[in-house]
């Protein structure tokens, strides 16, 4: 199945709530105490509600929708690029079946203090939320009712830069809460593989589930979607400029001992 990237129904309404908390973030301190007032009236704009589209497929159940307008979407794009410092070193590592590789992209993490997660072999430390990350997770908090105290941020330099087939079924994720993803720069495939279908040795013909994630755009991994299917962000020669990639998650803390 694939999904075309626009979805046309009237955003205005919300565009409008966005763009008014876009400029908050740019004020100073002194505009703070008038901000605030202001809180309750945007409150009741972001619960307009987001022409969603559904996803489904057997054991799959996305949501997707554009969130955010080019206007804004440009602007969060600039704002991380300052803001988000990219892991280094061992730490841009990761080890599968036991073997160490450079991550084909840049990846950082950033949520809760001390809050860590444990994927692909290695631990990563949460740094403290920037202004830009914290901004955008609430703008998914508002429109979904979902809190969320961790984000994995993924960097794609350009379409050489990519993610392999992987779930995101890590038991420390609080499986009621959905995997928040929202995509900022150069539109790239996503793409979903049943388990049973993977493979030369499959066992079943189950169609991949393809998907181009617009700019500004939020994909809803609902439960149980991350059990049964592996998702892959695939090399895309022909893309050849960045897009910065953010995974909005809960993670349990009663979980981590
Ligand atoms: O960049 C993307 O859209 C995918 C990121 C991803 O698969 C992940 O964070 O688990």
């Amino acid at each position: 199945m694939t999904v075309n990237s626009h979805v046309h129904c009237s955003l205005t309404f919300y565009r409008q709530a966005i763009t008014d908390c876009r400029i908050r973030l740019g004020k100073d301190e002194m505009m703070k105490e008038e901000e605030e007032e202001d809180e309750d009236a945007s409150s009741e704009e972001f619960a307009h509600p987001v022409p969603w589209q559904k996803i489904e497929a057997e054991g799959l159940d996305v949501d997707y929708a554009l969130l955010f307008s080019k206007d804004e979407a440009d602007y969060l794009f600039k704002q991380l690029e300052e803001e988000v410092m990219y892991s280094t070193g061992e730490e841009a590592k990761v080890q599968v079946f036991g073997k160490v590789y450079n991550i084909p992209r840049q990846q950082a993490t950033y949520g809760d203090a001390g809050l860590t997660y444990t994927y692909s072999g290695v631990t990563r430390l949460a740094c403290p939320w920037t202004p830009t990350l914290e901004y955008v997770r609430d703008a998914v908090t508002k429109v979904t009712g979902h809190t969320f105290n961790f984000v994995l941020v993924n960097r794609y330099k350009d379409g050489q830069d990519h993610i392999g087939e992987h779930r995101d079924d890590e038991k420390e994720l609080d499986p009621l809460c959905p995997i928040a993803s929202v995509s900022l720069g150069a539109a790239r495939d996503f793409i979903f593989r049943h388990r049973d279908a993977r493979g030369k040795q499959s066992c079943r013909q189950i169609e991949p589930v393809k998907l181009k994630l617009a700019h500004g755009s939020l994909l809803l991994m609902n439960q149980p979607t991350n059990t049964f299917w592996y998702h892959s962000l695939p090399v895309r020669k022909k893309v050849l400029s960045p897009r910065i990639n953010l995974t909005y998650r809960r993670i349990l803390l009663d979980r981590k001992e």
